[in-house]
Formats: structure tokens, C-alpha cells, sequence
């Protein structure tokens, strides 16, 4: 039999979001996020839920690094919610929020767990929407006043900090799809999002370097790699488009490439640049590649793009794989995807490091007569692209760690609580956790830092 070993420092992990777990919405001085307001809001979430409980992390924090701690888990990904830190996004610094903050980090280091703080994971203050929010230029200026308080005040312990997830949702999803806060169909404005997004994080990286010597900085894309439905150049072209809509408009410019031509002209074209790149002001590019020390991956699935543009002017994706091939959220399952992604990553781009910081699968498996949850297809999938990465790694690619999407089931966004990504299954009406059985098969894997292939 085979034994698949990974290398003796790579990084096991597992990641969360503030608003997904916290819950607390308005304890000890928080005040009101984005998130907040839109979950609170009629027939915005798909079961009428919110996250003004979730999984209740905020009061069982100590427990949950307990949890993390019998499941060998070696670093924890977190995000910090910004309205606890700066209820109005700005100005006055809440100290209760500092201090919970403050005694996760403690308690984490003291389990010899390392944090991995992710800055920005989708919850604005809205009292910085009522001022229009990300479109406007004075949002990236208001998310570094927040980096400087939150770094100075974790940067002697925390040493490895990501400024956004997924700049693609914070752009498009919630301010041209409209499916996620605050909700908005407005192309410009979701260029503009996306522009003073990437501009916070560059902004930010020598902010954070200074409050945290020898800190690791990077930001973290999602990536859907779409490859085309058939080799027709029709489809090579769908395809092209889609990656520069999701992908390349983020990463080109994050090293050093400008936003990319081809998709600068057809937005353009189609009328969603007005006014050109006028909100791209002198330095802004310089300032947005700069140098940081590790790209964070989000990979779950890829896209096959036809030639068929769908009704808000996008090529149409199609899916090619059969039911049974795909998880609950419909996205098809294709470890080799992740394979292809990496290895594009280190040598088209050239990055130095990367981390896998989400990959996970929903399913709903929950506890059988005995109290045991048998998530045998989501042990498959962590099995299959652990293995991809292991070949990536093979090939060269310096790939440093891999964090589970997620620690624990959680509030899936605009999917409320009828989504399950844990690898720990929360009871939501007694906040019990429960291990799954792909949970303590991870718990192994760390363990002996692989596997035996068949022994799964
Ligand atoms: O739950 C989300 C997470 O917040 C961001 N990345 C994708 C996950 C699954 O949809």
C-alpha cells in the first residue's frame, strides 16, 4: 500500500468567518454590519434566517479551540468582524471587541494553534454603507484605520495575516448578482467595488508589516477555473472571458499586470466603465502589487464555459457532470481542477507561496441511531484533493498549507442554515458539535501527516 506524505512542515488547518460562527450580533458594543442588515431584511435569505446567533463561537470560543485541539488541527483561519472592532467603521475603537479578539488569540496560542487572521470576510460596518460602501474610495481609506487598530493591537502574537476573501464576492456577488450584501445590480459600481478593494489590500500590507515584524501578509482569491465546453474557439473565447471576469480582473493587477486589456474593452464596450478607469487615481496600481508573502487559494469547483452569453451579458456556464458527481450547492465535484489551479498559479504568476485557505463540500449527512455522522462523501473529497495537492507539490509548487472549509457547519450566506460545509456538525438548537466521520479521519491525516491510500 501507498503511503501519501506530505512535507514535514506543511500546515493543517481549518477556517471560519466571523458572521458565519459568531453570532453575538449586538453583544458588548458591536455595531451593525452589512450582514446584519441584509439578513434582517424580507426574502433575502433563502430560509428567513440570520446570524444574530449561528453557532454561538462568540461565548464558546474556548470550547471550540478545545474542539480544534482534539482534532490535532494545527492552525486556525478566522476572520475578524470589523464592527466589533469600529462599530462605525471608523473613529471610536471598541475595547470589548479588542478583547475577544485578543483572548481567541491567547487561547489559540496556548493549544499551539497558530492563528491566521483574515481582515475582511464580508461585514462591513454600515454606518460605512450608508456612505455608499465600497464603491466609494473612502471605504479603502476607513479598512486601513481599521487594519492599523486590529494589527497593532494582535500583531506581537498574530503572524499571519490575509486582508480579504474573495475580492470577486465582495465585488460582484454582492454588487452586480445582487445575491449577497448589500444586494445591489450595478456593473459600474461593482468595478469601482473591486477597484477600492484591491487598493485597501496594498494599502494595507505595509500597515500591517510595521505593527507586525515579521508578519506574512497575502490576500485570498476564490477561483472557478472555466474551461471551454468543446475546443470550438467560440467556447476557448467563453471561456477566456469568464476567467478574466472572475480571476484575471484580480490577479493581474495583484501582480503588477494592470487590470487585463481584453476584459477593460468589453466592459467598455458593454457600457460598464462610463467613465474608463477613472476611479483608478495615479499609484494605484504600484499600490496594489505590492509585494506580499503568500497568495491564499479558495478552490471548490470549476466552470464550463459555452459560447452563450447569459442574460446579464456572462458566458454561460454549463454543467457537465452527472448528479451524482456534484455536492449539495450543485458544484460539480473535480479535484484536478485544484491540480491544474496550483500549478498555474506558481508559474504563470510566479507566487512564492501559497496556501490553500478554503476547500469543502456541502452535504447534509447528519447523526445516525448510534449518534455517528458518516460523511463518507465528504471524507472522499478532502481525500481526493488532498491528492491533488500532494502532486502539485511534487511538481514544484510551494504549496505551504491547507485549510477545511469549515471547521464546522455554519450560516452559508444568502443559503442560510440550509447548507452544511463542517467537518464538526453543529446542532443549532443545543449548539452541540459533533465530529464527523471525515473530521476524524482529518484528525489522522494531520497525525501522520498523510495517509495510506486504500486505508481510508
Ligand atoms: O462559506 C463560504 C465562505 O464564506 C467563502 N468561500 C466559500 C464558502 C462556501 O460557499
Amino acid at each position: 500500500m501507498h503511503k501519501l506524505e506530505f512535507p514535514t512542515d506543511f500546515l493543517w488547518g481549518a477556517a471560519t468567518a466571523a458572521y458565519q460562527i459568531e453570532g453575538a450580533w449586538q453583544a458588548d458594543g458591536k455595531g451593525e454590519s452589512i450582514w446584519d442588515r441584509f439578513t434582517h431584511t424580507l426574502g433575502k435569505i433563502v430560509d428567513g434566517s440570520t446570524g444574530d446567533v449561528a453557532c454561538d463561537h462568540y461565548h464558546r470560543w474556548a470550547d471550540d479551540i478545545a474542539l480544534m485541539k482534539s482534532l490535532n488541527i494545527q492552525s486556525y483561519r478566522f476572520s475578524v468582524a470589523w464592527p466589533r472592532i469600529l462599530p462605525a467603521g471608523r473613529g471610536q475603537v471598541n475595547q470589548a471587541g479588542l478583547d475577544f479578539y485578543s483572548r481567541l488569540v491567547d487561547g489559540l496560542l496556548a493549544a499551539d494553534i497558530m492563528p491566521f487572521v483574515t481582515l475582511y470576510h464580508w461585514d462591513l460596518p454600515q454606518a460605512l454603507q450608508d456612505e455608499g460602501g465600497w464603491p466609494q474610495r473612502s471605504t479603502a481609506e476607513a479598512f486601513v484605520e481599521y487594519t492599523d487598530v486590529i494589527s497593532r493591537h494582535l500583531g506581537d502574537r498574530v503572524k499571519h495575516w490575509i486582508t480579504h476573501n474573495e475580492p470577486w464576492c465582495i465585488a460582484f456577488l454582492s454588487h452586480q448578482i445582487g445575491e449577497h450584501a448589500p444586494g445591489w445590480q450595478n456593473w459600474p459600481a461593482a468595478l469601482r467595488t473591486a477597484h477600492h478593494t484591491l487598493l485597501s489590500h496594498g494599502w494595507a500590507v505595509p500597515v500591517i508589516l510595521r505593527n507586525s515584524p515579521g508578519a506574512q501578509v497575502g490576500i485570498t482569491l476564490n477561483f472557478e477555473p472555466a474551461e471551454p465546453a468543446s475546443a470550438s474557439i467560440a467556447d476557448l473565447h467563453a471561456a477566456r472571458r469568464r476567467e478574466g471576469y472572475f480571476s484575471r480582473w484580480f490577479i493581474d493587477p495583484l501582480y503588477g499586470r494592470h487590470y487585463p486589456a481584453d476584459m477593460v474593452a468589453e466592459y467598455e464596450t458593454a457600457g460598464y466603465l462610463p467613465n474608463g478607469l477613472d476611479f483608478v487615481a495615479d499609484g494605484d496600481l504600484a499600490a496594489i502589487a505590492a509585494k506580499t508573502d503568500f497568495l491564499g487559494v479558495n478552490y471548490y469547483t470549476r466552470a464550463v464555459a459555452r459560447d452563450e452569453d447569459a442574460p446579464d451579458n456572462l458566458p454561460q456556464t454549463v454543467f457537465v457532470a452527472p448528479l451524482d458527481e456534484r455536492t449539495e450547492m450543485g458544484w460539480e465535484v473535480y479535484p484536478q481542477g485544484l491540480y491544474n489551479l496550483l500549478n498555474r498559479l506558481h508559474f504563470e504568476y510566479q507566487v512564492p507561496k501559497l496556501y490553500v485557505t478554503e476547500n469543502g463540500c456541502s452535504y447534509s449527512d447528519g447523526p445516525n441511531d448510534q449518534g455517528e455522522i458518516v460523511d463518507q462523501r465528504r471524507l472522499n473529497y478532502l481525500r481526493d484533493h488532498f491528492a491533488a495537492v500532494r502532486r502539485a507539490i511534487s511538481n514544484g509548487v510551494p504549496l505551504a498549507g491547507y485549510f477545511v472549509w469549515s471547521l464546522m457547519d455554519n450560516f452559508e450566506w444568502a443559503k442560510g442554515y440550509t447548507q452544511r460545509f463542517g467537518i464538526v456538525w453543529v446542532d443549532y438548537a443545543t449548539q452541540q458539535r459533533i465530529p464527523k466521520a471525515s473530521a476524524l479521519w482529518y484528525r489522522d491525516v494531520i497525525r501522520n501527516n498523510g495517509w495510506t491510500e486504500g486505508e481510508e
